[in-house]
């Protein structure tokens, strides 16, 4: 009979080569002429706050001179920031909105 004490399996970890993505927040910009019902809105439609949390945001926007909307993967990030300017050149709004890596 064979003997099977011979060869040992070895299993090894492999390490983990994906990483998670590289985060985005996206901020807005305050200024002197964009009504904050506007922005409590475009808070509320783009980045999914109910009025209350926006209502937070904006004011925090308003005092501080910046904020952060949300954060997200890259894609997404790039696709709000879109949006609010968008939203806000159509309504012939100076809002401002960008997108930064964390860290
Ligand atoms: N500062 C603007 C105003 O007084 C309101 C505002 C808030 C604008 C947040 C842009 C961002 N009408």
């Amino acid at each position: 009979p064979a003997s099977d004490d011979g060869d040992a399996v070895v299993l090894e970890r492999v390490p983990q080569k994906t990483q998670p993505p590289q985060m985005y927040r996206v901020v807005m910009l305050n200024d002197d002429y964009t009504p904050m019902e506007f922005v409590i809105v475009v808070l509320q439609e783009f980045f999914g706050k109910d009025r209350e949390m926006a209502t937070q945001i904006m004011l925090q926007i308003h005092l501080d001179g910046k904020g952060v909307c949300g954060i997200y993967s890259r894609d997404i990030a790039a696709t709000k920031v879109e949006q609010v300017m968008d939203a806000a050149q159509q309504a012939g709004h100076p809002l401002q909105c960008l997108s930064e890596p964390v860290e």
